[in-house]
C-alpha cells in the first residue's frame, strides 16, 4: 500500500487507488490488465464498501449513545437499482475514485454498469421506499428500512416471438458488496402449530437472519441502515434422516426455509392471498419486531417507554401483520397485560395507503391465518371484537338518526295508503257484497305486505358488519376474510394517503366510516423523489448546467433552489444549452435502443416516453390505439404533407405481472405495431414505436433525461400518485397527463397552461362507468384504429380478439378503464403537442420551467414532512 489515510479517525485505511488495486489483487484475484468491467466494477464496489462501513459505524455507535427515537420502514420491497454511483457521489468521493480509474482507462459510469440492479421491488412502491431511506439518511434522520433478502429479485423481461417472456432474476450472481451478513443477529420465527393453555407452539420455525445494507446520506457523516432478511433452517441438515436413506427428509427444513425468501411476488397491484406471501409478511414482520425490541431493551428496561423511541411505518398492507405481531410479543413474551399492549401497539404503528384498486387491498382467509398463525388470528379476534364494542355506541346513534329521519317519511306513506284502502272499501260496498269481500281481501294483503318498521338492534348489526376488520367474502358466501387495511387503520395511529387526490379518495371511496371514529388520523403526504439518483446523479450534463447557472450546487440538498431556474427560461442562449444536453441524452438512448431492439432510431424527432408497470388502469393501451390512428393519418398523407408532419419516437418500458393475462397482450400489440411501422419504408423517421424490454431503476435512469414528453394517462382516480412523472417534470420532459394522482400538484406547481391535461374528472368516473356507450357510437378514429388490429394489420387477429373485446363488449369488460371516452381528447392533447413542437424555443422554455417548477417532490421534503407530521423523529446528525 502506497497511500495511507487516517482521516476518519478510527483505523489507518487505504487510499482510494490503493484499496482499488488491493480489492482487485486480493478479493477479486484479478491484476491490473485483467481488469475487466465486472472485476474493476467488483474491487471499486469492495473498496467502497470499505467506506460506507467506518460511516455506518460511526452513525450507529452514536446513536446507540444518543438514544433518539427511530423510524423503522417496514416494506416488502426496495427497489434499490445500483448503489456504486449513489454511494460514491453521497460520500463526495466522485473525483476521487474518477482519477484513481483513469489507472485502467476506465470512467465511473462505465465500471458502475458492471453492477446487476437490486431489484427487491415491483414498481413505484418499492422505489418510493428506496428514495425514502435516501432522503432520510441525508436529512440525518435515525431510521432503518426493513424488509426481505429476496434471492430472486424482479424478473428479468425478454421479448420471444413478439411476447414477453420472464427470466430469474439471480442478483447476487457476482456476490453483494453492499451488504454485511451479521451471523449474530438472528431471531426464531415460528408457524402453524396450536395454542396449547392460550400459549402458541408453533408447528415450524426458521432462523431469520440479519443482512445490513449501508444508506449513506448525501454529504453528510450519516449511514443509515437497510435490514434486510434472510431464513435459515434451525437444522440444515438432518444427518439421522440422511443416514436412514431419506435424502429429501435430510434437507426439507432447509428447502422449507429456503422457499421464504426465494423470490419477490411479482404483482403490484393485485392480490394473489398465496400462503407463502402471507409468510414471507409475517417472517420479516417477525424478525423486525423483535430486533427492535431487543434493541430497545438493551438500554431501557420498562417497555411502556417504546413509543417514545420506536415509529414503525407500515408500507402499504403488506407488513399488517405487525399489528398482531407486536400485540402477541408485548403480551407473550414480554408479560405485559392486554390493554397496556394495545396502548403502546396503537402509539407505535403508522399506515400508508398506495392504491385504491380493490383487488389489491389485501383480505386474508380467516382459515389461512388461523392455520398459519393461530395465535394472531386470535389476538385480531380480540381487537376486532373490541373494536366494535368501542363503536357500537357510535353506530347505534347513527342508526337511530336514520330510523328518526325514515320514521317521519314513512308515517306519510303509511297515513296516505290508508286513506286510499279506506275509499277502495267505501266504494266496494257500493257495489255489493262480493265487491267488498273481494277488496277486503285486498286491503289485507296490501297490510301484510306493508313494510314493518325496522328493528334497530338488526340495523345496528349489519351497519357494525360494515366497520368489521373480519368480514364475510362477497363471492365465496361463508368464507370469512381478515381486511388487512382495516386492520391497519384500527392499530394505527396515523393513516396516509401519497398524493393529495389520493388522500381524499381513501379517506371518501375506502375508509369513510372509519374517517367518521378519528378524522385526525387521516393525512396526505404527497410522495417525492430523490433528486440524488433521479437528476443529479443520471443526468450529470443537466445538473452542470444548473449548478452553473445557480452558481451552486446546494438545490442537490435543498430543492426549493430549483425555482430560481426560471429566469433562465427567458434567455435564448440558456435554452440552446438546455437543449444541447437533451440532445446528448437522446443520443444515449437511441444507442440504448439499438442495443436492445436492433432499431436505428434517429435523434432529430420528438421523444415520446411511456414507462411504468403494465396495467390497463394505466391506459398504455389508449397510446397504442392512437399511435395505429398517427401511423393510419401517416399512410394517407401526400408526401408534401408528411414534409410537415411532426416525427417522433415512442418509447414503451414496462413488465406486466407474469399471470396478468391482458397486460401481457398489451405487451405484445406493442411490439407488434413497433414491427409492422419501424419496417414500413413509407414511414421512415417520421414515426418508431420501441419496446424497450426489462424497463429497471437503471434503464430509467438512462431513459427518463432523454424524454421530451412523457405520458401519464390512466383513468382519473385510479393511480394513488406515480412518481415517474416527478423524475420526467425534474428532468424537463413536458407532461401529457389526466387529472390522476400527482399530476395535478405537478399541474398547480407548474401552471397547468404548461401541461397537455385531457380527460374526464375522477369524480365523474361512476356515472361514466354506469353510461357506457355502444361501440358504434365511439370515436371512429378509435373505431377504425381497432378494426385495424381485428383485421389483422399487426398480425395475429385471433389473439389479439379479447384485447379488443375488453374494451368493446359489453359483456367481456366493458371499457372499465374508460379508453373510449377519453379517447378524443386525448388526440386534441397529442394535436397540441405536435403544434407546441414546431416552436423549439417555446418547447425548451418550458421545459426549464417544469425543472423549476418541481423542486416540491423532493423526497427530501416528503420524508422531512413524515418526520414533523407523523413519526416525530428528530435530525440527529454527528458533530
Ligand atoms: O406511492 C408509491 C406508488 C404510487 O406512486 C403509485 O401510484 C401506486 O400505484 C403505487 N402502488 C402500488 C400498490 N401496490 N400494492 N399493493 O404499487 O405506489
Amino acid at each position: 500500500p502506497k497511500e495511507e489515510d487516517t482521516s476518519n479517525g478510527v483505523a489507518p485505511k487505504l487510499g482510494v487507488e490503493a484499496s482499488i488495486e488491493h480489492e482487485l489483487k486480493y478479493r477479486v484475484s484479478a491484476n491490473n490488465t485483467d481488469a475487466r468491467p465486472v472485476k474493476l466494477y467488483q474491487s471499486v464496489a469492495w473498496s467502497v464498501h470499505d467506506r460506507l462501513v467506518d460511516a455506518f459505524d460511526q452513525t450507529q455507535a452514536y446513536w446507540k449513545e444518543k438514544d433518539p427515537k427511530h423510524i423503522y420502514y417496514l416494506s416488502a420491497e426496495f427497489l434499490m437499482g445500483r448503489t456504486l454511483t449513489n454511494a460514491v457521489n453521497n460520500l463526495d468521493l466522485g473525483g476521487e475514485y474518477a482519477e484513481a480509474l483513469k489507472k485502467y482507462g476506465a470512467d465511473l459510469e462505465t465500471v458502475a454498469t458492471g453492477e446487476l440492479d437490486a431489484a427487491l421491488g415491483n414498481g413505484g412502491l418499492g422505489r418510493l421506499a428506496a428514495c425514502f431511506l435516501d432522503s432520510m439518511a441525508s436529512l440525518d434522520l435515525p431510521g432503518w428500512g426493513y424488509g426481505i433478502r429476496y434471492r430472486y429479485g424482479m424478473f428479468k423481461q425478454g421479448v420471444k416471438d413478439g411476447l414477453q417472456v420472464e427470466l430469474p432474476d439471480y442478483w447476487l450472481d457476482n456476490g453483494n458488496p453492499w451488504e454485511i451478513r451479521r451471523p449474530e443477529t438472528q431471531f426464531k420465527v415460528g408457524f402453524y402449530g396450536s395454542l396449547e393453555d392460550g400459549k402458541w407452539v408453533p408447528g415450524e420455525e426458521v432462523i431469520a437472519e440479519a443482512y445490513d445494507v449501508p444508506i449513506p446520506g448525501y454529504k453528510t457523516k450519516t449511514c443509515g441502515n437497510l435490514r434486510l432478511w434472510d431464513a435459515l433452517a434451525p437444522e440444515e441438515f438432518d444427518l439421522e434422516a440422511f443416514n436412514a436413506g431419506d435424502y429429501s427428509k435430510a434437507v426439507e427444513q432447509k428447502r422449507r426455509a429456503d422457499g421464504i425468501t426465494a423470490v419477490l411476488y411479482p404483482n403490484d397491484a393485485t392480490e394473489e392471498g398465496k400462503e407463502l406471501r402471507l409468510k414471507q409478511q409475517f417472517f420479516f414482520v417477525s424478525a423486525s419486531l423483535q430486533d427492535t425490541i431487543a434493541r430497545y431493551l438493551e438500554q431501557h428496561k420498562d417497555l411502556a417507554g417504546l413509543p417514545d423511541k420506536a415509529c414503525f411505518q407500515m408500507n402499504d398492507t403488506h407488513p399488517t401483520i405487525a399489528v398482531a405481531e407486536l400485540m402477541r410479543l408485548l403480551i407473550d413474551e414480554h408479560g405485559l397485560s392486554y390493554d397496556d399492549a394495545w396502548a403502546i401497539t396503537t402509539k407505535c404503528v403508522a399506515y400508508t395507503n398506495h392504491t385504491v384498486m380493490p383487488e389489491a387491498l389485501e383480505k386474508w382467509p380467516v382459515r389461512v391465518l388461523a392455520k398459519l398463525l393461530p395465535r394472531h388470528m386470535q389476538l385480531i379476534e380480540q381487537i376486532n371484537s373490541n373494536w366494535l364494542d368501542s363503536i357500537t355506541g357510535h353506530v347505534t346513534a347513527k342508526v337511530e338518526a336514520e330510523l328518526a329521519a325514515s320514521d317521519a317519511e314513512k308515517q306519510k306513506k303509511a297515513a296516505a295508503a290508508a286513506e286510499e284502502r279506506k275509499a277502495a272499501l267505501v266504494a266496494a260496498e257500493a257495489k255489493g257484497e262480493e265487491a267488498l269481500a273481494a277488496a277486503k281481501k285486498v286491503v289485507s294483503e296490501e297490510e301484510a305486505a306493508e313494510e314493518k318498521p325496522a328493528d334497530k338492534a338488526t340495523l345496528v348489526e349489519e351497519k357494525l358488519k360494515t366497520y368489521s376488520i373480519i368480514q364475510e367474502n362477497q363471492w365465496t358466501k361463508g368464507e370469512m376474510l381478515v381486511n388487512m387495511a382495516y386492520l391497519a387503520v384500527v392499530g394505527s395511529f396515523a393513516v396516509n394517503g401519497v398524493a393529495a387526490i389520493h388522500s381524499e379518495i381513501i379517506k371518501t371511496d375506502i375508509f369513510p366510516h372509519f374517517v367518521e371514529i378519528f378524522p385526525e388520523r387521516f393525512q396526505n403526504k404527497t410522495n417525492g423523489v430523490t433528486l440524488r439518483r433521479w437528476l443529479a446523479y443520471c443526468n450529470p450534463e443537466l445538473s452542470a448546467l444548473i449548478t452553473e447557472a445557480l452558481g451552486t450546487d446546494e438545490w442537490v440538498r435543498d430543492a426549493t433552489l430549483l425555482a430560481k431556474l426560471k429566469p433562465f427560461a427567458e434567455d435564448a442562449a440558456f435554452r440552446a444549452r438546455w437543449r444541447e444536453v437533451k440532445q446528448q441524452k437522446k443520443k444515449a438512448l437511441a444507442e440504448r435502443i439499438r442495443e436492445q431492439t436492433g432499431y436505428q432510431v434517429s435523434t432529430e424527432p420528438m421523444y415520446d416516453i411511456h414507462v411504468k408497470r403494465i396495467h390497463e388502469y394505466k391506459r398504455q393501451y389508449m397510446n397504442a390505439i392512437s399511435l395505429i390512428h398517427r401511423y393510419k393519418v401517416l399512410k394517407e398523407m401526400t408526401p408534401e404533407q408528411r414534409a410537415k408532419a411532426v416525427p417522433r419516437v415512442v418509447v414503451f418500458g414496462g413488465k406486466a405481472a407474469s399471470a396478468y393475462y391482458m397486460a401481457k397482450k398489451i405487451v405484445a400489440l406493442i411490439l407488434s405495431i413497433g414491427e409492422t411501422v419501424n419496417n414500413d419504408p413509407e414511414i421512415g423517421d417520421l414515426l418508431k414505436v420501441v419496446f424497450l424490454p426489462n424497463y429497471n431503476v437503471s434503464e430509467a435512469e438512462l431513459i427518463i433525461p432523454a424524454a421530451e414528453i412523457s405520458q401519464h394517462i390512466s383513468t382519473a382516480g385510479t393511480e394513488a400518485s406515480g412518481t415517474s412523472n416527478m423524475k420526467f417534470a425534474l428532468n424537463g420532459a413536458l407532461i401529457i397527463g389526466t387529472l390522476d394522482g400527482a399530476n395535478i400538484e405537478i399541474g398547480e406547481n407548474t401552471g397547468f397552461e404548461n401541461l397537455f391535461i385531457f380527460g374526464v374528472k375522477a369524480d365523474e368516473i361512476n356515472k361514466l362507468r354506469e353510461d357506457r356507450k355502444n361501440f358504434s357510437d365511439y370515436d371512429p378514429r378509435y373505431t377504425a384504429a381497432l378494426q385495424m388490429v381485428s383485421s389483422g394489420v399487426f398480425g395475429r387477429p385471433e389473439y389479439f380478439e379479447d384485447l379488443v373485446a375488453s374494451i368493446t363488449d359489453m359483456n367481456r369488460g366493458n371499457d372499465w378503464f374508460l379508453l373510449a371516452n377519453d379517447f378524443a381528447s386525448y388526440m386534441d392533447a397529442q394535436d397540441a403537442i405536435d403544434e407546441l413542437y414546431r416552436d423549439q424555443e417555446e418547447w425548451t422554455r418550458r421545459s426549464i420551467i417544469y425543472t423549476a417548477s418541481n423542486g416540491f417532490f423532493s423526497s427530501d421534503r416528503t420524508i422531512d414532512q413524515y418526520a414533523r407530521e407523523i413519526w416525530n423523529v428528530q435530525p440527529t446528525p454527528q458533530p
